[in-house]
């Protein structure tokens, strides 16, 4: 996969790790951990020491069933937390599908708009990211958290994802974002089956060639929990699923995803070291070792 440099945010020559700052009380893996802005601030400023390259800030669970706060009170979540990181010289992405809070949260010193609705959930998102000049990040996306797992229906999972998100690409030009400063991310996990998720990552390269850089964050999600389920069929614990997602990091690093999204960060920095070391993944395939 090509490597490319995105306006505005950092340009390591390696896969960027995006740590997560969930300033939320329900967040699937650490809901409630970081919602005092004191602790969610000390939490990135750790994340960053450990070597994340850019925190990603969110006040919104997009978990199922999770129920969305409002805007005033998204905004009250993150803002104090990109302020001071911000401050603290930390390149900053706000996690949220509402351009209001967008605006909000690029005046606080946000770089980048990670929008999980790819610019679906708030027609508003995209003119107003064009306006803003940010980097965005939009990713695939069927709809909000309490129905999307019906909307995992497809009957090739990679042809579609690709052909949904050219068409968010396009409206994203559209609209007026220049492509140096787009970014783009399968969305693992929503509106999507485990089987789905992992057609997805084992065929990444099909998504590389809508020609943008890409993120996938696999950290902790559920499908992980389900492929290391103890003998009863009980999904390991969240906080449980690290080494897992950090495994996955080799191989995301290896195809040369842009970014991963992350709630640790050194042992992503390390799995990157590691992959970095070693062929891309497509010239260090042993013959007999393709799946038929
Ligand atoms: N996953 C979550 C939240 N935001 N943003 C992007 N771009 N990609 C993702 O895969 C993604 C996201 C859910 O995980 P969390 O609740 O632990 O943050």
């Amino acid at each position: 996969m090509k490597r490319f440099q995105v306006a505005g945010l950092p340009q390591p020559d390696r896969t960027l790790v995006i740590g997560v700052v969930n300033v939320t009380p329900d967040s699937f893996s650490d809901g409630g951990q970081w919602l005092e802005p004191a602790a969610a601030i000390n939490h990135g400023l750790d994340l960053y020491a450990q070597g994340a390259d850019i925190l990603d800030v969110g006040g919104e669970s997009t978990r199922p069933g999770a129920v969305r706060p409002t805007r005033g009170e998204e905004r009250r979540r993150v803002l104090p937390v990109i302020t001071a990181l911000a401050a603290a010289g930390v390149p900053v992405s706000v996690d949220t599908m509402r351009a209001e809070v967008a605006v909000d949260a690029v005046a606080a010193g946000a770089r980048m708009v990670n929008d999980v609705s790819g610019g679906m959930a708030d027609p508003a998102m995209l003119g107003t990211v064009a306006d803003l000049g940010s980097a965005y990040l939009a990713m695939h996306w069927r709809g909000h958290s309490d129905h999307m797992q019906d909307r995992a229906s497809y009957t090739d999972v990679v042809a579609e994802v690709s052909a949904e998100l050219a068409r968010q690409v396009e409206r994203a030009l559209a609209a007026g974002i220049h492509a140096d400063r787009l970014i783009l991310d399968p969305g693992i996990g929503y509106a999507k089956t485990g089987a789905h998720n992992w057609t997805l990552l084992a065929e990444l390269e099909r998504l590389g060639e809508l020609g943008y850089p890409l993120v996938v964050g696999v950290s902790r999600k559920s499908f992980l929990g389900t492929l290391l389920a103890d003998q009863d069929g009980t999904p390991r614990p969240t906080r449980e699923r690290d080494d897992a997602s950090a495994a996955l990091t080799v191989v995301l690093a290896r195809t040369g995803v842009w970014g991963v999204r992350t709630h640790t960060a050194r042992p992503h920095r390390d799995a990157i070291a590691v992959a970095g070391q070693l062929p891309p993944a497509d010239r260090g395939r042993l013959p007999g070792t393709h799946r038929a």
